[in-house]
């Protein structure tokens, strides 16, 4: 037999799909369709990366599969092709972003091509297509119609190397995330997209959309929701009122200054008042300017030192205690959030306590801290009542050494200090004292701190109730080592254990105590959490939940809803993007392009270089710019800045599935048939902003009736990224990266993807690893050697071939390729023990294989002299009867003692066998009575822990 000539084999398949188009989707109604799609790529100069390779070929693998089961798959691939490299290389070589462009994308196609991946390269779109853009533009102008798109001089982010405005989320810790430099602001007339619009409806249908867990959380914190009120507060002798927004009007009574943005407009009118009531102007003036140079995220950076500057002359009233307080800018506090200003309550905030300690500003408290347990053992029972109980909880300290009395419970896996109810009549302190005799014996304890309140919601085991317990904190000294008798039935509820403040990090139970803990450490910082209000007038008593709302009515406050998201700055001045249709006239001021006349194509011009004062390299172009007024017909000039990178990628999943449509972005028909997309994989670093972007327009385009659904993507997946052999990223300028070129030439396409596939799970990074591939060629080269013969399998074959089936089905539907892969290397390994495998046997692996080695796979089939091509077979099909039981019951044993029986698979690993057990409810139970010091399986039979009670 010839040997395995990769290079042949998988020019002669590529040719021959290429030449029967074998991937083209055509719309079939009598097929399930299925709708793929990966994140379209930037066409760059330094070509395919290995990483594109590994989600496209997931997705290819699903894609053959899927069509080999009969649904009528659209795989589509197009090019994200506007974008700062092509534009900068213009600025520095002269060649037109436009030529280069082309050659990237030629490039790329021949890669890929080149990897035998079944996109439908009929539908392939480009954004910098005029017969493409003109459908963003179009869109934009829809927008701009339903009052989505705006004009508004804003504070941007201003890059001075690439002299370019940058979204919020371009910026990465004060730099451009491009080429490092360090942010400026700048005020600039922006095009804006009014997104926030959207932000309840693009934060609530994220439940209705199948995305990986990290995919949605990171969403949702972006669009940021946020309740609380509104209350104003007014500045003494004038009768000016300013707007501050918190999420906790329950603190009011604690809030001892104010703070403005250094934005606020209400400094500015002051300021530019002859005669300001702000006696230090001009140093207000100069921090103001100051701050206005710093990126919001550098301003509200966590453990930054805090700055700002008192007003003097002036200052607020807090409406509740009606008291003066001091007022300041800062610019810890954005002028874009909330209302650009804040009441500051530094004993129950972060950042205001780190404030108001550099500045000497008093702080009061108001909030006693309550904490209800919501972890085991101990965890409130829902819908079951409480009782109140006045308790004490004290902590008795050694006479001699640093060591603390705890309790060890018996009944249940506590650790506490002593604990107890006040009786009627006790004081606090008698009544701890007696708790403390009563249960340790010792009868010298003197008291040195008392902590106040602490309030904690539990569920009492022991007592099986649920028990609000309000407990005065109190810290005692032992004189000596007096010590009575304890009582048996104290002695059996508990035991008596010295611990070092170590040791009571890791002891206590419940928050409450940790809480003390932390009071007598000194590491509690404000109490931020919810409490029961102290010090607040009325509302002393309430719990934080409670005053929220009844203090807000009280100060005629509102209760509002906000969101972080803000509105999308949709200009850039730069030359290589779509141009915003919009023409603006002296008379009728901004007027959109009649529709007719788009596309609004981009001129040539000689420079691409954005000029000095900022502006595009369009405004450069009188002859383009100067255009008449679609309403008076009269002399009018053109919108010269155009589009950012993420307009066109927001809609072309809709293209695909009409692209060569003049009269609509795409028919409803077409629509209607593919969308929405049915599964889309893509980088983690796209999870934010594109999806968002893209949620957004298809949002719009659905309330105005042009595409069918609400979500455009009903399932996202992620890949992990690939690293350099070493674990760095891979980079050019490293010298690191490997080329997706060479490896097709020196071990084939075919090894490539089955080598990504293996290379670990898909959504964790992994490191290149060249000696791997070469196991993964050897693979396929026996593969090829395989004897096809007529020995009938055996028994334990089939029964292996059956799970394979089964195996190799599931798991690419989750993409564990990597367990994909090794199955088929599990089965080939018993198909090589036989004489030879029989044709029905052969067929199914070769089918089973096909999806990750397609070229091989079609050789071998051909070879083999079998109908058709093995592309085009029906999906293999297990039969159940066939598999073997696939678990064996195991038992758990916690300290010797059977405690459950687990189902495991007779092949699961020790690892896999100990998290089983340890995520099995009734094992919990025993575990969590001590820590675990050792446990053991023994393969198919038994797992047996040992712990050691605390
Ligand atoms: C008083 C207060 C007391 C607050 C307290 C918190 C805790 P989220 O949840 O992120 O929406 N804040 C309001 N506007 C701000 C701005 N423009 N810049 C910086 N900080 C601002 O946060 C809302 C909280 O952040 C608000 O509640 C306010 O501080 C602060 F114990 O008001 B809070």
């Amino acid at each position: 037999m010839a040997a395995y000539d990769h290079k042949k084999i998988e020019k002669k398949w590529q040719e021959r799909w290429e030449a029967s188009q074998a991937f083209r989707a055509v719309e079939d109604t009598t097929r399930e369709k299925n709708y793929l799609l990966i994140e379209f790529p930037y066409p760059s100069g330094e070509g395919l990366h290995v990483g594109h390779v590994r989600s496209w070929t997931a997705l290819d693998v699903v894609a053959r599969k899927r069509r080999a089961q009969g649904k009528n798959v659209l795989y589509p691939i197009g090019w994200d092709a506007f974008g700062l490299p092509a534009e900068n290389y213009a600025i520095k070589t002269g060649i037109h972003p436009k030529i280069v462009t082309k050659q990237n994308t030629d490039n790329f196609r021949r890669q890929i091509k080149a990897l035998g991946i079944s996109f439908d390269w009929s539908r392939e779109v480009n954004t910098t297509d005029p017969a493409y853009y003109k459908w963003t533009q179009w869109i934009f102008l829809q927008l701009y119609k339903n009052n989505l798109a705006y004009k508004a001089k804003i504070p941007v982010n201003w890059c001075p190397k690439d002299k370019i405005v940058l979204a919020n989320e371009e910026v990465i810790d004060g730099a451009c995330e491009r080429c490092g430099t360090l942010v400026e602001k700048r005020e600039k007339e922006q095009w804006m997209l009014a997104i926030t619009k959207y932000a309840q409806r693009l934060y609530d249908d994220l439940d209705t959309v199948e995305y990986i867990e990290r995919a949605k959380v990171q969403q949702k914190n972006w669009i940021g929701p946020s309740e609380g009120a509104e209350i104003d507060f007014e500045i003494a002798d004038t009768k000016k009122k300013i707007k501050i927004f918190t999420t906790r009007p329950d603190t009011l009574f604690g809030a001892t200054y104010m703070v403005l943005a250094p934005e606020h407009p209400w400094l500015a009118e002051e300021l530019a008042k002859s005669q300001p009531g702000i006696e230090n102007a001009e140093e207000v003036r100069a921090y103001i300017t100051e701050a206005k140079q710093k990126s919001d995220i550098d301003r509200s950076a966590e453990g930054k030192e805090k700055t700002g500057v008192e007003l003097k002359g002036v200052s607020a009233i807090n409406p509740a205690t009606k008291e003066n307080i001091p007022l300041f800018v800062a610019d810890y506090v954005l002028g874009n959030y909330g209302t650009g200003a804040i009441m500051a309550v530094p004993a129950h905030d972060e950042r205001d306590g780190e404030f108001a300690a550099k500045f000497h500003i008093k702080s009061k408290d108001v909030l006693e801290p309550f904490y209800t347990q919501t972890t085991e053992p101990g965890k409130v029972r829902e819908g079951e009542p409480y009782d109140h109980r006045d308790a004490i909880i004290a902590v008795v300290k050694h006479w001699k050494e640093e060591k603390y009395i705890a309790l060890r419970w018996k009944e249940v896996a506590w650790g506490t200090f002593i604990t107890g109810g006040i009786e009627k009549g006790q004081t606090a302190e008698e009544a701890a004292k007696m708790e403390i005799r009563e249960e340790t014996g010792f009868l010298t304890p003197e008291l040195v701190t008392d902590y106040g309140l602490v309030h904690g919601l539990f569920y009492h085991v022991p007592k099986k109730v649920n028990r609000f317990a309000h407990a005065r904190a109190l810290v005692f000294k032992l004189k000596d080592n007096s010590q009575d008798a304890v009582a048996a039935e104290e002695a059996a509820r508990h035991e008596v254990v010295w611990l070092t403040i170590e040791e009571l990090k890791k002891f206590l139970t419940p928050d409450t105590h940790l809480h003390i803990l932390r009071l007598m450490t000194g590491t509690q910082g404000p109490f931020t959490g919810e409490g029961i209000l102290k010090d607040s007038g009325d509302f002393t008593g309430l719990t934080s939940e409670e005053a929220k709302k009844k203090i807000t009515d009280a100060v005629g406050g509102t209760w509002v809803k906000t969101f972080k998201l803000r509105d999308w700055v949709f200009s850039r001045q730069r030359y290589w993007g779509e141009p915003i249709p919009m023409i603006y006239c002296e008379k009728d001021g901004w007027q959109p392009v009649p529709e007719d006349q788009l596309p609004v194509t981009l001129p040539e011009v000689e420079k691409y270089q954005p000029t000095d004062t900022g502006e595009s390299p369009l405004a450069a172009m009188e002859a383009w710019v100067a255009t008449t007024c679609p309403t008076c017909q009269g002399p009018a000039r053109r919108e010269t800045d155009v589009m950012p990178n993420w307009a066109g990628s927001s809609w072309y999943y809709l293209r695909y599935t009409d692209p060569a449509n003049t009269k609509e972005f795409a028919s409803q028909e077409r629509l209607t048939h593919w969308t929405p997309v049915d599964w889309y994989n893509g980088g983690m670093e796209h999870t934010v902003l594109h999806l968002l972007y893209s949620r957004f327009w298809h949002k719009f385009l659905y309330d105005i009736k042009l595409v069918p659904t609400a979500e455009p993507y009903m399932k996202r997946t992620s890949h992990g990224l690939i690293l350099a052999e070493g674990g760095e990223k891979m980079s050019k300028s490293k010298g690191n990266s490997v080329s997706p070129d060479t490896i097709v030439e020196t071990y084939g396409a075919d090894s490539l993807r089955l080598y990504e596939m293996f290379l670990g799970p898909f959504d964790q990074p992994v490191a290149w690893n060249t000696p791997a591939i070469i196991g993964v060629r050897r693979f396929l080269e026996r593969v090829w050697k395989l004897e096809v013969g007529d020995t009938p399998a055996s028994a334990a074959v089939e029964t292996l071939l059956h799970q394979t089936i089964k195996k190799v089905t599931e798991d690419i539907e989750n993409l564990k390729m990597n367990t994909v892969v090794s199955s088929l290397m599990i089965l080939l390994n018993a198909l090589e023990e036989q004489p030879s495998v029989s044709q029905d046997v052969y067929k199914i692996f070769l089918q089973l294989l096909a999806p990750l080695a397609p070229h091989l796979t079609s050789e071998l089939w051909e070879k083999a002299g079998f109908e058709s091509e093995v592309t085009v077979q029906p999906w293999p099909q297990f039969d159940a009867s066939k598999i073997l039981a696939t678990t064996v019951p195991v038992a758990v044993q916690v300290n010797g003692k059977l405690r459950a029986t687990i189902e495991l698979s007779p092949t699961a690993g020790e690892e896999e066998a100990l998290s089983a057990a340890r995520a099995d409810a009734q094992v919990q139970k025993w575990l969590v009575l001590g820590k675990e010091v050792k446990a053991v399986y023994v393969a198919g039979k038994i797992i047996s822990f040992v712990i050691r009670q605390v």
